[in-house]
């Protein structure tokens, strides 16, 4: 029997080093079979080639939608070296192909294209030469198939020297499933943008971190979004705020069986909180003493909570609701300033209520609780692509249990259970490092995205400071001017709790303008003597304390207990420096960065 002469099957659109590549087969006496144009051009080069139909006995047809689909191509390409493949091959007459050199129509540039139509798009579909590449991946252990013109020169070394290296085969193999995935992947996009963008598969976004960050758009690669848009025009920074914020409450009313809420700035809670009833001194602070039905509402709590533990903070919020929102709760969002809301449902007063917000642009979503993400979470950063497990670990009461000092504590009261749950959710979908202070079913006090902890640690005390400040009776006193709005009277509370008011000139003019009477600035006195007043509060942090200047720091804001994962060298005086303040110190043993 004569031997196997070597057949390699070429179809490429992109024809760079087409001609080089020809020659080096020749050369290797390997057999040329190309489509239409390919084997155009290297005849035309006065290289031997024959077409595909040489083999096919069928001419290309419908002006080049079939090309290469047919059994001796891809029989010839798929038989493996077994008996009952050759008997196959040898029944119909069809020769073993060994090479299979295609690249695919431009899609991607294609669509690119301002205005391009779906005809246009559909053409530049290319189905020949994907199962081209894809049959003889598939086959690689015994066919190569080069689906990229960057491969040819080394391909040729090769097969001069002798054979293609089965190490090759593989990669080429690899680089060609690659390619057709992304190509399909490029298909999709074009589809999913001209047929599901009634915002139920995909949404096209403005535009994404920032204005010359185009194009931007969310979309789910199956199924249907798990939220719909009520009112307004989502931005990217909104949806990542609110598919953070959203899973943040669910898990805390999950945990502690209370509605609860959050009030999201720049990818981290504000403030985050559960309904537990607000006392007169609380409703005033909150700025929330004039909502009717607060008392009956534990979503509107929860929410007054949240937003009023840091308002500076808060300005602007994107809010996370876990229950249907009432009236209430819509009524304190209506008097704040807030960039959107998710919730799983809206009573429909609440809804009209948020609807004329910002002139009608509020963004308003509506989250199915029922929706469970994929286990596993993909992001690509600057072109790499990077993917892990996602967070899913359960944080309630329970994680608390595992307490280091002081040695014979009793299990801790409900209430430091139900604070540390809190801090730690919140830590849960918090940009790292962080630190948060918690009490009274609320975060007060939260550090985040600082790269040292205990500039974390002092971040969120000062913050729980000036949270407690603000319920001296000096601000509680306050007489402001009329017609002094919200935001002003944070902005001017906030410089009074934390030290920094003006002294001299216009800036302090402004600042005294607001009020009746004008306050006088704490000392450090009056604030020492008001925070000796604070107590019971919770920490807990997303990581060891390396050092114990973080429990020292801790304990100056009334702080009682602290869960915090162990493994710092420095464990042991962490732990001791606690017990001698007199402060409870839980090992939480899941360490919760997140980025
Ligand atoms: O329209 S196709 O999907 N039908 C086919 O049967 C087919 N076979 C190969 N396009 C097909 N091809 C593609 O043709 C290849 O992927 C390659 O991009 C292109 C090469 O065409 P030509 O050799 O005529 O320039």
């Amino acid at each position: 029997m004569a031997a196997h002469q070597r057949i390699a099957i070429v179809s490429v659109y992109d024809k760079t080093g087409l001609l080089d590549l020809a020659k080096g087969l020749v050369q290797q006496n390997v057999r040329l079979l190309a489509s239409g144009g390919t084997a155009k051009m290297i005849r035309e080069s006065g290289f031997p080639v024959e077409d595909i139909s040489a083999i096919t006995k069928a001419p290309e047809m419908l002006a080049g939608r079939v090309k290469t689909l047919h059994p001796a191509v891809h029989a010839g390409i798929l038989a493996r070296d077994l008996a009952s493949d050759e008997k196959d091959l040898a029944e119909q007459n069809i020769d073993k192909v060994d090479y299979v050199i295609c690249n695919l129509y431009p899609f991607k540039d294609t669509v690119a294209k301002i205005n391009v139509t779906v005809p246009e798009a559909v053409e530049e579909i290319d189905i020949g030469g994907v199962t081209l590449i894809r049959a003889a991946a598939k086959n690689h252990t015994r066919v190569t198939i080069l689906s990229d013109p960057k491969d040819y020169p080394e391909f040729l070394k090769e097969l001069e020297a002798g054979e293609v290296k089965e190490s090759s085969r593989k990669l080429y193999a690899l680089k060609a499933f690659e390619h057709t995935a992304d190509y399909d992947n490029a298909i999709a996009d074009f589809f999913r943008k001209q047929y599901a963008s009634d915002g139920l598969q995909y949404i096209p976004l403005r535009y994404g971190a920032n204005p010359h960050q185009k194009p931007a758009a969310a979309y789910v690669k199956e199924g249907v979004l798990p939220f719909k848009v009520l009112s307004g025009a989502p931005g990217y920074i909104n949806l990542l705020d609110a598919l953070n914020s959203w899973p943040l409450v669910k898990e805390l009313k999950a945990a502690l069986g209370k509605p609860a809420a959050a009030s999201f700035k720049h990818v981290s809670p504000a403030g985050a909180a559960i309904g537990e009833p607000l006392d007169a001194d609380e409703r005033k602070v909150y700025m929330v003493d004039d909502i009717p039905g607060i008392e009956t509402s534990g979503l509107a709590q929860a929410y007054a909570r949240a937003r009023g533990a840091d308002r500076m903070s808060s300005f602007g919020d994107l809010i996370a609701l876990s229950d249907i929102v009432d009236v209430p709760t819509a009524s304190i969002i209506s008097k704040e300033v807030s960039d959107g809301v998710i919730a799983p449902g809206y009573e429909e007063a609440a809804l009209a209520i948020l609807k004329k917000k910002k002139g009608g642009r509020y963004l308003i979503l509506q989250v199915d609780p029922e929706y469970e993400p994929s286990k596993k979470e993909t992001r690509t950063v600057y072109g790499i692509t990077l993917t892990q497990g996602r967070n899913d670990v359960e944080i309630s009461p329970d994680s608390f249990k595992n307490i280091i000092t002081p040695k014979d504590s009793p299990a801790l009261p409900e209430s430091a259970q139900r604070d540390l749950t809190i801090a730690t959710i919140a830590l849960k979908y918090t940009q790292s490092n962080s630190v948060c202070y918690a009490t009274r079913g609320q975060v007060v006090g939260l550090g985040a995205g600082q790269q040292s902890r205990i500039h974390c640690t002092r971040l969120a005390g000062d913050k729980a400071d000036n949270w407690w400040l603000r319920f001296h009776p000096r601000v509680l006193g306050i007489k402001w001017k009329k017609g002094t709005k919200r935001p002003d009277k944070s902005n001017a509370i906030d410089l009074l709790v934390s030290g920094q008011l003006p002294k001299l000139g216009t800036e302090c003019e402004t600042f005294e303008a607001l009020f009746e009477n004008v306050p006088t600035a704490f000392t450090e006195e009056d604030k020492t003597e008001w925070l000796s007043q604070l107590t019971d509060v919770c920490v807990s942090s997303d990581a060891f304390f390396p050092f114990t200047d973080n429990v020292y720091r801790a304990a100056r804001s009334g702080v009682k207990y602290i869960a915090a994962p162990g493994g710092s060298q420095n464990d042991v005086p962490v732990f001791e420096t606690a017990e001698k303040l007199g402060i409870t110190f839980v090992e939480q043993s899941i360490r919760l960065f997140h980025h």
